[in-house]
Parts: structure tokens; C-alpha cells; sequence
């Protein structure tokens, strides 16, 4: 089955916040945003924007009627600023005009004086001087000292890994309207429909009962509305708590890149121990954390790098160090993979280090460390599976990776000024929010009279194919016809008290708490049916919408049994609610178990490099991957091949930077690129591991959104790979990302 949007996607009948009609008087907001880094506000005047025809209103800190915080963890961030500012595009102020283009130009002649202090956007610097967002953590398995002991080879590195633009195809927005007796509804572009109302009402000292959110779709998110789509939402209903009148606040382009946070850059150091089999004994890491200027989901995901630090591999000596670093760029925040990513970057480097070092071949070492059941993970938590090996040694038969292997070979034989390069990455990714109980959802169904459905839950729909996941679900657990099933939109009044949609974990909290409820339906009416039928309820069977006694049909049918329970005073409505269970941690101790489950693949990636230009082709990636049972091998294919392309983005081409005064270069489409239709590997093949899938992942088909990520990071030891076969006293760097620019100086610099 097919997404549900695909035909509106591309008729482009898909309703998003901009496209919602607007109603007669509706105001546009543009935002206020701070010109330096870090800087004391003198003075903010606003006499020649009053000049502007068409200007209604220009609210700032002193407008708002409950608190000035929007820190979602820690209450660390104002919506505007009042007497400092700590990055550039910190919001100041929003002008509220009859049209977007009057507010967007009258925002020039706000005149800010200000007073600059020094600016920091080295995490490292930051650290040094003590500007950490929270207290550092530091994770602790078996004793490293003995690790390092047990070494023949023990080595030293350091690996940085650089930001990231979501680069969403909406941008961020919100559309607020006054509904009677002050209550406010919000349409917005989040993934965290609860967070925008609960920090609404904080916003405006109201409670959360007066705030309604509703969300039809995103046009993407990747992480950057989990916690970053609420201020321009708590905006708008500021404007309207103030005006009474709908206003609307769609960031531009230009806008959006600036003024939002991004995956958070890393730096960090490493120390890995290894015997002379090749066993990883020992691994010891500092990461650095850039997380900007306001803590927003750092810890969040400062934890999930902690997790992660081992990526897919046992290793029985282990600790890591992590610092939240306060600087002054915008507040990082959620991205695909969430810290994640950046841990496993470090530990493929420490292993390639130490290949290089060794003089044998990177995954020589990767194999003969991979996790197997009954290991345990540092934080506690024991391996309950061999689908790490499996994965690995899948990949190898299925592509037969030696013949690969040896063409790549003969090609480098025979070609000087093009070689190929070559890379296997595994992956282990742990599914369920870090913090225990953000690990619960909600659904609400109702079965109509006529036999239709109905079915909310708390997940947002952002391409990702969520909703039609969601439709699958309620249409197997009643048996009966896809299109039987509507879904509603996501909306805070009707699924309360939801978790963004993130951690990949939205189909699974979402699809058990519809299963929860569908289930309740379901026994009522198959009782209704064996009452009618006057037999046993055990003998009843609901199926392809015909009603069964001992596989035989009766007369009944689903519409005819819905009818019949529902003049009978049936209760056809209810709500489920599921928490997910078995999953603990104790942070005193850093240890429990964390995770759900965990997300299994691995992938071999093959580029082929231009040694004139210092051009790459990402030529193809193969992928075991670890399914589970797919519920929709259609979308999770697609999310697979997303996640590749924009984890080789983030690995190869797409560089943000800072300069010496804190602003962002590449900020806009002109200077950041990411990976086009070219640019794109020539083919990505998904082979699905054969597994049994947990009972615990929603149909046994596990969650898909972020693990495959990672798959991307086997592009830059590809290209480094080919590097090296160009110019063999080429020295390996972790410095991410390997843009052309760097494989030229790598591909010509002999130094040491
Ligand atoms: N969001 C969050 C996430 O709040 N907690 C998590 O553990 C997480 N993991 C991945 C992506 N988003
Ligand atoms: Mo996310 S990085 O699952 O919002």
C-alpha cells in the first residue's frame, strides 16, 4: 500500500498551514531577530516602523501576559529577548502588519543599539571556559584502565563532525485564530502538538484547556519542529491573545535558515584499545557538544550520543564523557538520528584509525566486534539478538561483497586519475524516547453508524507515512476495508498530552494505543454478534468484513453488526492508551534499559572519486536492514533511502560555518548545498533482514524514521578510502564534512 498523500502531494491538493483559507482580517507577523552573536540591548527603537502604512502592531517581552520562556527542558530561553541577546536571529520582537510584505520591510527600520561581548562558537573554548549548558554526564563500563592494559595497540584521535540544515520543504509556521470566550486555536507546523499548547499557555498565563492545536500535515520536519516549531506558534497566539484578530507568522526562506537551530556540530576525543585479535578492549571518549545558545533538547540528545557510543560493536570497557557547550550560535536542536549519528562517527573513526595503524582493513576489525546476543550494552542494557551479525554477513552473500571488493580492486589498477573507494557500516540504533516516560500515546476511535471509521491518535503526519500506518493498523484490527478508515487530523482536543513525533517511535506509541482501542470496539461488537447470533463470543470471527462462526459466514456483516450494536446503545467510540512497557533508567547510575528494542543493519557504500577535481560519485549503497516485519514495505524502503541521502549530505557536502562574528555563512539556498537528483547514489538497494520483528514494535514492524541515517556515514570512509588509493601517504581526518575542497588538499597534501 501506497502513502495516502502520494496523489495529493503531487496534485498539490495537500493542505499545509500556509495553504489553510484564511479568514477576512487576518494579520501577518514577521519577526525581530538580533544582528550580533552576543551582545547587551541599550536600546530598541521602533518610531520609524510605526511610519510603515499598514503596521498594526510591534509586540515584544513587555506584551507578554504569563512568562517569557519557551525552554522546553530547561527554562533557559526567552520568546524574545529583553536585555541581552545570545545569537544571531535571537528573536527581539514580532511587527504585526495587514500583509507579510509590509511587516517584512518595515522590519528595516527597527534601530538596535548594542553593546558587544565576546563571542564563542568553539564548544571546546566554551567548555574551557566553563559555559555549559547543564552538568556534563559520563558513562562508565567495566574499568578502561585494564581495558587499555589488555591492548597490543592503543590510539588516539579526534573527530569533529559539523551541523546540519533540515532544509524542511515547509518552512516553519503557524496560523493562530480567536475562537469565543478568549480561547485561541493554533494550526501549526510542529511534530510536538502538546508542547506548542503547553507553552502557549505558559506564554500567556492561561491554561492549557484554552489552547487548542491542529495539525494536518508537515511538509517535513526531520527533527527541526520537534521542540523549534513552537515559538513561531506561541508568537502568533500572542498577537492574537492581543489583537483578537487570526494572525499568521510563515517564516520565509532566508528567515528559517537563520533564525532556527540545527543538528548539533561535535567535537571529540577518543582513545580505543585493541588486542591483537582485533578486539576493541578498551574505548574512551570526551564529546563536546555545540549546543548553541540555549539548552531547547540538548540533554535529550546529549544522552542519546552517550547511548550510542559503541555504535554497533560490544566492547567490554567503556567511558564516555559528554559537555552541553553554551555558545553563541542558535540553540541546536532535534535532527534525524538525534546525537546519534554523531557518536557513530567517532567510534568509525577511532576503528579507522586503528586499521590504518594496524596496516588491515577497516572492517576487519568492525566484523569481529559486532554485537551478539547476550552482550551487554554500556549502559546496561543486554543484547537480544544476532541480527547485527546477521546483517553483516547477509550483506556479504546477497551482494556477494568479495566480487565487489575485487573490481573495486582491478578498477584502481587500471585507472590513475579516477579511483574507487569502498565502505561497510553497520548500525545499532535504540528505539524509544531516552526519557522514560515520554514513552506513551494516545488514540481515539469511533466506528460511525453506517460502518466507517474514524481514528485520531497523537502522531503528526510529515511525509514520513505515519497516517497511512495508522490507517493499516485500525483497518487489520477490525478486518475490514482500507477505505473504511479516515483519519483526522492531529489535534490536542481530541488526543491530549501527546509526545512530539519523533524518536522514531510514532507508529509504535501511536499504532498500541490504537490497537488499545480498536480492540475495545472490537469485543463489544463481536459480543453484540455472538448475543444475535446466539452462540458463543468465542466462536465469533470478524473478518474481510464478514462476520464468521467456525469460519463459516452468517449473515452478519460488519456494516449490519455496526447497525445493530449501535441501535442496540453500543458504546462505538473510545480511547486507547498505551505506555510502553519493560523500559527503565536510572540516571544515578547510567545504567537500565533504555530501549525498547534496537534497529539493526548494515550497509556497503561505493564511490567513485575524481582525482583532477576532487569530485566524488556516490555510485551505490547496499543495505541489509532490519525491518522487523514491515508493515508497509513501500514507505519503509522510502524512508530507508531518504535517511541514506540525507546522512551522505551531512557526511560529504552540506557545510554551514560561522564567522569570526557568529553569523552563519551558508544561509540561504545559494551557499548550502545538499544532495540533488545527481548527487543522489546512482542506485540504493534494501534487502530486508529476515527476522521475526519484537512484539513490542507496532505489527512486529519496526521503527524506521532515524536508524537508516546513519547508513550515510559509510561515505566518508568510502571517499577516504579512495583518497588514500590516489595518494598513499594520504593521513586519515575526522573532520565531517569531507567536502571536495577537503579531498582535493587530501589528494595533493602529502604532509604527515
Ligand atoms: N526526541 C526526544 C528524540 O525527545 N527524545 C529522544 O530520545 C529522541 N530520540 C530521537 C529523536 N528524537
Ligand atoms: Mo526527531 S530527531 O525524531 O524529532
Amino acid at each position: 500500500m501506497k502513502n495516502i498523500d502520494s496523489r495529493g502531494h503531487v496534485t498539490g491538493r495537500s493542505v499545509y498551514v500556509d495553504d489553510i483559507p484564511e479568514l477576512s482580517g487576518t494579520l501577518h507577523a514577521v519577526p525581530v531577530f538580533s544582528s550580533r552573536a552576543h551582545a547587551k540591548i541599550l536600546n530598541v527603537n521602533f518610531s520609524k516602523v510605526w511610519e510603515a502604512e499598514g503596521i498594526v502592531d510591534i509586540l515584544s517581552a513587555t506584551d507578554i501576559p504569563g512568562e517569557n520562556q519557551i525552554g522546553g527542558i530547561i527554562p533557559d530561553e526567552p520568546l524574545f529577548a529583553e536585555d541581552e541577546v545570545h545569537f544571531i536571529g535571537q528573536p527581539i520582537a514580532l511587527i504585526i502588519a495587514h500583509d507579510h510584505f509590509t511587516a517584512r520591510e518595515a522590519r528595516k527600520f527597527v534601530e538596535i543599539e548594542y553593546e558587544d561581548l565576546e563571542i564563542i562558537t568553539d564548544p571546546r573554548i566554551a567548555k574551557e571556559r566553563g559555559y555549559l549548558l547543564f552538568p556534563s554526564r559520563t558513562f562508565v563500563n567495566g574499568n578502561i584502565e585494564k581495558g587499555f592494559a589488555k591492548s597490543d595497540t592503543v590510539i588516539e584521535g579526534r573527530a569533529d563532525s559539523a551541523g546540519q540544515e533540515h532544509l524542511y520543504i515547509e518552512t516553519q509556521g503557524s496560523y493562530a485564530i480567536p475562537l469565543e470566550n478568549n480561547n485561541i486555536k493554533i494550526y501549526s507546523s510542529t511534530q510536538g502538538p502538546t508542547l506548542v499548547q503547553k507553552t502557549a499557555a505558559v506564554v500567556l498565563g492561561i491554561p492549557m484547556h484554552n489552547i487548542e492545536v491542529d495539525v494536518t500535515r508537515l511538509g517535513g520536519a526531520f527533527g527541526g519542529k520537534e521542540d523549534q516549531a513552537t515559538a513561531w506558534a506561541v508568537m502568533a497566539a500572542l498577537a492574537v491573545y492581543k489583537l483578537k484578530k487570526p494572525v499568521k507568522l510563515i517564516l520565509d526562506r532566508d528567515d528559517d535558515m537563520l533564525l532556527t537551530g540545527k543538528r548539533h556540530p561535535y567535537s571529540s576525543d577518543f582513545r580505543i584499545g585493541i588486542d591483537k585479535n582485533l578486539k576493541i578492549k578498551s574505548f574512551e571518549l570526551t564529546y563536546y557538544q555545540n549546543g548553541g545558545a540555549a539548552a531547547d533538547l540538548s540533554p535529550a540528545i546529549m544522552e542519546r550520543t552517550l547511548f550510542h557510543a559503541t555504535n554497533s560493536y560490544f566492547i567490554p570497557n567503556v567511558k564516555a564523557t559528554a559537555y552541553s557547550c553554551r555558545t553563541n550560535i542558535t540553540p541546536s536542536t532535534a535532527f534525524r538520528g538525534f546525537g546519534a549519528p554523531q557518536a557513530m562517527f567517532v567510534i568509525e573513526s577511532a576503528i579507522a584509525l586503528a586499521a590504518e595503524k594496524l596496516g588491515v582493513d577497516k572492517s576487519e576489525i568492525q566484523e569481529c566486534n559486532l554485537l551478539k546476543s547476550g552482550d551487554l550494552f554500556h549502559y546496561g542494557q543486554v543484547c537480544d539478538s544476532d541480527n547485527s551479525k546477521k546483517s553483516w554477513s547477509d550483506l556479504h552473500e546477497h551482494f556477494d561483497v568479495d566480487t565487489i571488493k575485487k573490481s573495486v580492486n582491478s578498477y584502481n589498477k587500471q585507472n590513475t586519475f579516477h579511483k574507487k573507494g569502498i565502505s561497510v557500516m553497520p548500525i545499532c540504533f535504540g528505539i524509544s524516547f531516552t526519557k522514560t516516560p515520554m514513552n506513551q500515546a494516545r488514540a481515539l476511535v469511533h466506528v460511525y453508524q453506517d460502518g466507517s471509521i474514524g481514528i485520531s491518535t497523537g502522531a503528526v503526519e510529515m511525509g514520513q507515512g505515519v497516517n497511512t500506518k495508522m490507517m493499516q493498523v485500525a483497518a487489520r484490527m477490525f478486518s475490514v476495508d482500507i477505505s473504511r478508515v479516515k483519519i483526522e487530523s492531529t489535534n490536542t482536543t481530541r488526543v491530549a498530552n501527546t509526545s512530539p513525533t519523533a524518536a522514531s517511535s510514532g507508529a509504535d506509541l501511536n499504532g498500541k494505543a490504537l490497537q488499545i482501542a480498536c480492540n475495545e470496539i472490537l469485543i463489544r461488537l463481536k459480543s453484540k454478534a455472538a448475543e444475535f447470533l446466539e452462540t458463543n463470543v468465542d466462536e465469533i470471527i470478524i473478518r474481510d468484513e464478514k462476520v464468521l462462526i467456525e469460519k463459516i459466514p452468517t449473515e452478519l456483516n460488519w456494516k449490519k453488526l455496526v447497525e445493530i450494536a449501535f441501535l442496540d446503545r453500543v458504546k462505538l467510540s473510545e480511547v486507547g492508551h498505551y505506555a510502553t512497557p519493560i523500559i527503565h533508567f536510572d540516571k544515578t547510575t547510567e545504567k537500565g534499559h533504555p530501549f525498547t528494542y534496537h534497529v539493526y543493519g548494515t550497509a556497503l557504500t561505493t564511490i567513485k572519486l575524481d582525482c583532477i577535481k576532487g569530485t566524488y560519485d556516490i555510485e551505490r549503497v547496499r543495505i541489509v536492514h532490519d525491518f522487523g516485519k514491515s508493515m508497509n514495505l513501500t514507505l519503509d524502503k522510502g524512508q530507508v533511502e531518504g535517511a541514506v541521502v540525507r546522512g551522505i549530505g551531512w557526511m560529504t557536502i552540506e557545510e554551514l560555518g560561522y564567522d569570526e562574528k557568529g553569523r552563519l555563512l551558508a544561509d540561504n539556498l545559494s551557499k548550502y548545498k545538499v544532495p540533488d537528483v545527481y548527487m543522489a547514489p546512482k542506485k540504493i538497494e534494501t534487502e530486508p533482514l529476515e527476522t521475526e520483528g519484537p512484539e513490542l514494535a507496532i505489527m512486529k514492524s519496526k521503527a524506521i524514521g532515524e536508524p537508516p541515517f546513519m547508513y550515510g556515514i559509510g561515505a566518508y570512509f568510502a571517499i577516504q578510502d579512495a583518497i588514500k588509493e590516489f595518494n598513499p601517504d594520504y593521513k586519515l581526518k575526522f573532520d565531517a564534512p569531507l567536502t571536495p575542497e577537503k579531498v582535493l588538499l587530501g589528494l595533493y597534501n602529502n604532509s604527515k
